[in-house]
């Protein structure tokens, strides 16, 4: 049997972002399933790849229930980071070059020494040498926002930039902290790190799981996002953004 047209479907949702053109969802049509849909994001990276990008990390998606609900997919899944994807802090990203790009607030790990695949993390301060604010801007390829479970990881879990705040030490607790996203100095969203499967570093676990089903290890010195602990909120030009997580401070973004 002939499966989904892989690097076709890559394809698309590679030029739907280049073009900024949202494209009707892809996996009902092509018969996606969640191994396909990875093998798509994993044909999308290469693309990145061959113009010059270079993978810096990886991102958690949908581990709050807010966010769940937010787009009605209930499963944990990942994505990949590249440099180009990483905006300073404090810097500015132009609105034109998204679809309908959403912000939110989010944890971010350094990544240090990991266990062998397979292996459960034995000490947290191993595997994690920092840990930042972070604000996620998302942007789904699809017309609408609305994907199902495998046009969402196909579409690189609508990862398109991100800003990591300055790294901190691992503070003693990241279960509970309170985190805020501003916009233009007013409250947007107001959340807990427990929104992130119960204690974002349980996102480190279930990153290295997941992603190992599929053959992929993360590393030493990548940047690792943990997800969201709200809900996600469109960012329209002119915006001010900031995340401010409990211990470990602020990241921001304006949107041009
Ligand atoms: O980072 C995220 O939680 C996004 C995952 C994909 C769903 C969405 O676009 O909101
Ligand atoms: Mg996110």
């Amino acid at each position: 049997m002939i499966g989904p047209d892989i690097t076709g479907i890559a394809g698309k949702l590679g030029a739907a972002a280049d073009t900024v053109t949202a494209i009707p969802q892809l996996a009902a049509e092509t018969g996606l399933d969640v191994d396909t849909a990875y093998a798509v994001q994993t044909a999308l990276l290469q693309r990145r790849l061959d113009r010059g990008e270079r993978l810096v990390g990886l991102k958690m998606g949908l581990t709050s229930k807010a966010k769940m609900a937010q787009v009605g997919v209930d499963e944990v899944i990942w994505g990949r980071l590249t440099d180009v994807m990483l905006v300073p802090d404090g810097g500015t990203v132009s609105v034109g070059d998204f679809i309908h790009p959403r912000v939110e607030p989010e944890v971010a790990f350094l990544l240090d020494r990991l266990p062998e695949p397979g292996e459960p993390i034995a000490d947290f301060a191993d595997a994690v040498r920092a840990v930042a604010p972070a604000i996620e801007l998302i942007d789904s390829r699809y017309a609408n926002f609305t994907f199902s479970l495998p046009d969402v990881i196909a579409d690189n879990t609508s990862a398109g930039a991100f800003v990591v705040g300055p790294w901190c030490p691992v503070p003693d607790g990241l279960d509970n902290l309170g985190v805020l996203l501003e916009i233009d100095g007013r409250i947007a969203q107001v959340g807990s790190t427990a929104a992130i499967l119960g204690d974002p570093r349980r996102a480190l676990d279930e990153g290295i799981r997941l992603a190992g089903r599929h053959g992929v290890r993360l590393h030493q010195g990548w940047i690792f996002l943990a997800g969201a602990a709200t809900a996600a909120v469109p960012l329209r030009p002119g915006a001010h953004v900031r995340a401010v997580v409990e211990k470990l401070g602020t990241a921001s973004l304006k949107a041009a």
